[in-house]
């Protein structure tokens, strides 16, 4: 047995029948030209993915084969007069960069069908969306297809910690990366690669954005020191370029997560004073050293003044100053900043903060600097409201950041899709009275783009849990486009994953998309509660337990009611929104039930819309939650003898745990409410009887 699970590439071979026939007839020859690196990725894909679902060996021919009925070609139309046959070169010059065309033609009387693009790297993504056609057993005898990708930039942030062999909020093992080791490459990476490009992704941050230990208080014995900065030191630069060169193969692009003091730790200056000639000059120097190594690298991201990472406020320098000064830097290789948005700890409330911080900056930036920005105000709830900071800095390139990894849905024990959270998030109208814009379309300019945390871990699953390898999928194709719907997304993602038998398709997808509301139900209560969950004393707090007492500032439970005045009778959140939105949120009335009390403090008996109480119907949801988890683990359990027994168990082990964890979450949250309201469940449910 493999060593590590295939993901959606399984490549299983279509049963025998007309379809598999066509396939054959088109695809059992390929012809793909030139070997340079990027059609070296296509050729083993083809190789790997046809050998597959063909269920023969493919033949690769570096020329036209002839005494065929049919082959694929796949090659830019300037390179191979097979393809400009059927490709007008136009057609694939005037495509963004990545995009690809997939149609069907004839040359010398065969029919041809035919992959192309003006860049390699359209044709590994075009090679990928043709094996997936076929691993989903959609017709390829009329296809025409063009393909681009909505958002330039398609990153993921791998957040490992180099040297220590673990991942921050990675719950799938050891980090697949050794740092110690390379330039020694693993089998691992090579897959890593390809599973991203499969999806369109095009870079990859290699380590977490917390590059040296977080200065928290909370910090234990048990925290391990983070040691990620080190990277910026040129022997261990020379030894990542066989990795961006691996990465590179699949047209991903590499990346590194810097820590803003490095002019002072890495090099020997005594300030990183960004508004300091020497400091800029350290960064440009540093920038240099970079490319020449890696000429593709695709730039800095930065964690700066938060959670104990240093930033430019050490130097009584603004956050323009910071990604400025490493903007120049880059500027003249074509590389850029990503500069998180993610600081808090001034404000109260630290929802308040990111747009307060943010806005007044806006057009200050260099062309070079994406301000990278969390969905939310928070952190990654289950459910939050789109932060506000989305569609107010017009002058700004924004970055949007999602969470792939399930900090706070359940760290891969429990089952979280997140694609519907996503698809809510990209549907958000930022504006319905101004400009109208929705989150997804703040994202389709150069500069601007996706980034997407999570890497996997050494676990067979990659994931930890079989059915969240989902999220990476599905967070690849909604960058790429967002238009997607979560059905398709879906759809694609099963028949790869677990084949297409119509029952075991019609029930996985149907508990993936059980799963999230469930999760909101029996963590949250459904109506904007949100912060909830055990800390811990360490550095890398427990964000599974739920633990609500710690943190009555984010739920501001009292004994006449619950919930946050996020509004004009309170903080003034809610007014950062433009009109529209703020008014909505303003008004309890008007305020989307599953984010009232996110924006407003009620009495426990304030009536719905539904005529049931604030605290009824948070009892209501989350026994809810529980049960819908009971139900989802129970159609599982009807896919034995469907899915292959280590996934079925796997899988069935983890809903074991997730229904017996989110009753635990249930009664721990109906308590706490309970011990505040004093009301008890109009079913007898709460308080319970031992
Ligand atoms: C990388 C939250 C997480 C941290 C994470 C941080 C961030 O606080 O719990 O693990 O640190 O967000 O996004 O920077």
């Amino acid at each position: 047995m493999q060593e590590y699970d295939d993901c959606w590439l399984r490549y299983e071979e279509v049963p025998e029948g007309d379809l598999r026939e066509s396939y054959r007839r088109l695809c059992s020859h390929a012809y793909v030209a030139e070997e340079s690196r990027e059609l070296g990725a296509v050729r083993e894909e083809l190789r790997r993915g046809l050998g597959g679902l063909l269920g023969r060996d493919p033949h690769l021919w570096q020329h036209p084969p002839r005494t065929v009925d049919g082959f694929l070609a796949v090659g830019t139309p300037g390179d191979m007069d097979v393809v400009a046959q059927a490709v007008d070169e136009d057609r694939v010059a005037d495509l963004d960069e990545g995009g690809y065309v997939i149609t069907t033609g004839e040359w010398e009387g065969i029919d041809t069908l035919v992959v192309s693009a003006s860049s390699d790297r359209g044709l590994v993504y075009g090679t990928f969306h043709l094996l997936r056609l076929m691993a989903t057993h959609e017709s390829i005898a009329d296809v025409d297809i063009v393909e681009e990708p909505a958002s330039p930039d398609r990153l993921i942030n791998h957040w490992d910690n180099p040297f220590r062999g673990s991942m921050e909020r990675g719950y799938a093992g050891q980090s697949i990366f050794d740092f110690e080791r390379l330039p020694d490459l693993r089998e691992r990476y090579r897959d890593y690669a390809r599973l991203l490009a499969s999806v369109g992704i095009n870079g990859i941050v290699l380590n977490n954005v917390n590059t040296q230990i977080p200065g928290r208080e909370s910090a234990s014995d048990a925290m391990e020191e983070l040691e990620g900065w080190r990277l910026l030191e040129s022997r261990h630069l020379e030894n990542l370029t066989g990795l961006a060169s691996l990465f590179r193969r699949y047209g991903i692009r590499t990346y590194l997560s810097v820590n803003f003091g490095a002019p002072e730790k890495v090099g020997d200056l005594d300030t990183s004073d960004p508004n300091d000639p020497e400091v800029a000059e350290w960064w440009a120097e540093k920038a240099d050293e970079v490319y020449d190594l890696i000429p593709d690298f695709g730039g800095f991201l930065v964690k700066a003044d938060s959670e104990g990472q240093p930033g430019p406020y050490n130097y009584d320098a603004d956050h323009v100053d910071g990604a400025n000064v490493l903007a120049e830097a880059l500027e003249p290789h074509g590389g850029r900043v990503w500069w998180r948005a993610f600081v808090y700890g001034s404000h109260k409330d630290r929802a308040v903060q990111q747009y307060d911080t943010f806005e007044p900056l806006d057009g200050e930036f260099h062309d070079n600097v994406t301000i990278q920005v969390k969905n939310g105000p928070i952190d990654f709830q289950p459910r939050e409201p789109v932060s506000p900071v989305f569609g107010q800095m017009p002058e700004t390139d924004l970055g949007l950041e999602l969470q792939i990894t399930g900090e706070y849905t359940g760290q891969h024990v429990h089952a979280c899709y997140h694609v519907p959270m996503w698809k809510e998030v990209l549907e958000f109208d930022t504006d319905p009275e101004g400009h109208g814009k929705q989150v997804k379309d703040l994202f389709t300019d150069p500069g601007t783009g996706m980034a997407g945390v999570g890497g996997p871990g050494e676990d067979r699953s990659w994931t930890g849990h079989y059915l969240a390898q989902a999220n990476l999928y599905g967070y690849g194709r909604l960058a790429w486009d967002p238009d997607l719907s979560t059905e398709e997304i879906t759809d694609e993602w099963v028949k790869q994953t677990f084949g297409t038998d119509p029952d075991v398709v019609e029930t996985v997808t149907e508990i993936m998309h059980g799963t999230w509301p469930a999760v909101i139900d029996y963590s949250t209560g459904g109506i904007g509660l949100m912060h909830m969950m055990y800390n811990g004393s360490a550095y890398l707090e427990n964000h599974y337990d739920p633990g609500p007492e710690e943190w009555p500032g984010y739920t501001g439970i009292t004994e006449d009611g619950i919930g946050k005045d996020r509004n004009s009778k309170g903080n003034g959140y809610a007014q950062q929104y433009p009109d529209a939105l703020a008014d909505m949120y303003d008004d309890p009335e008007s305020c989307p039930e599953e984010l009232l009390l996110f924006f407003h403090h009620l009495p426990w008996d304030h009536e719905l819309a539904d005529g049931r109480t604030v605290i009824q119907t948070l009892y209501d949801n989350l026994f809810a939650g529980v049960e819908e988890v009971q139900r989802l683990r129970d159609e599982w359990r009807t896919l034995e003898g469907e899915v292959d027994e280590e996934r079925f168990r796997h899988v069935a082990e983890r809903f074991d745990e997730q229904v017996e964890h989110a009753g635990v979450w249930r009664d721990r949250l109906a308590e706490h409410f309970y011990e505040y309201a004093a009301i008890p469940d109009e079913q007898g449910r709460v308080p319970r009887e031992d």
